[in-house]
């Protein structure tokens, strides 16, 4: 742990330690309290925005050094790279074969369907992680407490109305794990 830390603050700067370190005690808490195994859930927030500091030009090159088959709005995007491009990094770096951790950093950004207990731990805890502040994120950490779904569903509305708001493209992972999500009964 101490090393990945160093590593990390080499490589993310302090200020993003700062956040990737309340994501891991946010992910911990939710860990116990919905039962996810807390050693998986830990090295997963660590390692989230392993990429998050690189240029979006120096990402794209990573990307095709790595071979790493990204779809179109993926890659063209500053915002989403860093999820897909950071776990293939860990798995370099850290030598992390498990699959779960991978896929919590991949799909980080944007969710997807279906999410393990992991995924959606890691998912919510970047969202509401002490210095996120916006509106009703009160209610979405109230809410990660007693439902992860129901906060995810909560956390991808208010994704996606900020997102149409800047007339951002929205990748289709975000609107797949909410129609997913709502298919399921979730938040009637
Ligand atoms: O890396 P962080 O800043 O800690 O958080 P993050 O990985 O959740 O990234 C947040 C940014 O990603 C935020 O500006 C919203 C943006 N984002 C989330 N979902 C989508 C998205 N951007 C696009 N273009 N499309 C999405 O579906
Ligand atoms: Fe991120
Ligand atoms: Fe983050």
């Amino acid at each position: 742990m101490d090393r990945i830390i160093e590593v990390l603050r080499d490589r993310i700067g302090e200020k993003r330690l700062g956040h990737t370190l309340s994501v891991v005690e946010e992910s911990l808490i939710l860990a116990k309290k919905h039962k996810a195994p807390e050693e998986k859930v830990k090295i997963a927030a660590l390692l989230h925005d392993f990429a998050k500091n690189i240029t979006l030009e120096e990402s794209v090159k990573l990307v095709k050094d790595y071979n790493l088959e990204l779809d179109d709005v993926t890659i063209t995007s500053s915002e989403l790279i860093h999820g897909p491009l950071g776990a293939r990094m860990v798995r370099d770096y850290f030598n992390i074969g498990d699959q779960e951790i991978l896929n919590a950093i991949t799909y980080h950004t944007t969710g997807r369907e279906n999410m393990t207990t992991v995924e959606k731990i890691v998912f919510l805890a970047d969202f509401i992680e002490p210095a996120r502040d916006f509106e009703g994120i009160e209610v979405i950490r109230k809410r990660s407490l007693e439902n992860l779904d129901e906060a995810i569903l909560m956390a991808l509305d208010s994704i996606i109305s900020y997102l149409i708001n800047k007339r951002s493209i929205i990748h289709a992972n975000t609107i797949h794990a909410r129609n997913y999500l709502l298919k399921k009964g979730i938040g009637e």
